[in-house]
């Protein structure tokens, strides 16, 4: 099986939404359906930090949204867990800094998934790269509370930064990403965003998905 196309990957991570169930209001498959009505182009379970599942009941929340997913086209990537990644045959796994790097990730998952990097620095993203990720994932680009550990808040400069070194491949910016804030990071370059709380805690998930799609389909990427 081959790497996926970066054009086709670009498009899939237009409005790339993320959770798990301490970020939703109301039931987690419930908030996945509504936010794939929404338009929705990729999915990330991230099931971390105080509160969250663990064994078992992580496992088959995972398959429930994993089926949603898959039901309607859109990519299902696993946050750190390769193992969960393994156990789910997940599209692909997204690893920060302090994970399993990517070039053993991608010798245990083969070359037909996506693996996603977080980078905060040119040489973070140059490592990343030939390690083999697919994307990268910059940020914070504003101030979130969805992340206990999140480093410093570097706007859309660091987005700016990698593109202007030469790094093109498939990027989307995240941290704090509202309706309100989409544009720069836009502009700076990435493909598209990352978003949690903005989707999970929306009042009206549907609308507030679809209103991101219309956000990044103006920026013309
Ligand atoms: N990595 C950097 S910021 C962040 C992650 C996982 C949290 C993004 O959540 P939100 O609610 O969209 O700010
Ligand atoms: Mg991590």
């Amino acid at each position: 099986m081959q790497r996926m196309n970066s054009e086709h990957l670009r498009d899939l991570l237009k409005v790339y939404f993320i959770m798990g169930s301490v970020n939703c209001r109301k039931a987690p498959v419930k908030v996945l359906q509504e936010a794939v009505a929404g338009g929705i182009t990729m999915f990330q379970f991230r099931e971390k930090g105080t509160g969250s599942l663990s064994d078992e009941a992580r496992l088959n929340l995972g398959r429930r949204l994993q089926k949603i997913c898959h039901a309607n086209g859109v990519p299902f990537i696993v946050n750190d867990d390769i193992d969960l990644a393994i156990a789910l045959d997940a599209d692909g796994i997204h690893v920060g800094q302090e994970d399993t790097p990517a070039l053993a990730i991608r010798q245990l998952l083969g070359e037909n998934k996506i693996i996603g990097v977080s980078a905060h620095s040119f040489a973070e993203a140059q490592q990343a790269i030939a390690d083999g990720a697919d994307y990268l994932g910059v940020g914070p680009i504003y101030p979130t509370s969805s992340k206990e550990d999140a480093k410093a808040v570097q706007g859309t400069a660091m987005i700016e930064e990698l593109r202007n070194k030469g790094i093109t491949i498939p990027l989307v910016g995240i941290g704090g990403i509202t309706l309100q804030n989409v544009a720069p990071v836009l502009t700076a370059g990435a493909d598209g965003i990352s978003v949690i709380s903005a989707i999970a805690g929306a009042e009206d998930i549907t609308t507030t998905a679809r209103g991101f799609v219309y956000k990044v389909s103006l920026s013309g990427t």
